[in-house]
């Protein structure tokens, strides 16, 4: 029984150093002015998606009022926010892009 206790308590590093990251959902979300087709262009340019895949995820963000562009781990989802943003912003679009905890 001491053994295994030892045993546990030993392997708890090494239990936290495997465990997954947490990873976050990065969002756009809808506005009534952003062009349908620069929504499209983010999606090509910062979420590596083709013009089909792009095209469905507007239309999902469109109708259902946001939508999920990718899952990355923290930094990664941080830049994407930042990057989308700042572009928006650049270009005078009101266009949003957020996270949540997936
Ligand atoms: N609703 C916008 C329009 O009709 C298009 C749009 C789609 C805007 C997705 C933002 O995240 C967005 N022009």
């Amino acid at each position: 029984k001491q053994f295994n206790e030892d045993h546990d308590e030993l392997l708890n590093p090494v239990r936290q150093a495997i465990k997954p990251p947490p990873m976050y959902k990065v969002i756009l979300n809808n506005d009534d002015y952003t062009p349908m087709d620069f929504v499209v262009d983010v999606l090509l340019k910062f979420f590596n998606m083709d013009e089909e895949k792009a095209t469905q995820v507007m239309l999902t963000i469109h109708y259902d009022g946001k939508g999920t562009c990718g899952t990355y781990t923290s930094e990664i989802a941080e830049t994407k926010v930042s990057q989308v943003n700042k572009y928006a912003k650049d270009n005078q679009h009101p266009l949003k892009c957020t996270m949540e905890q997936a």
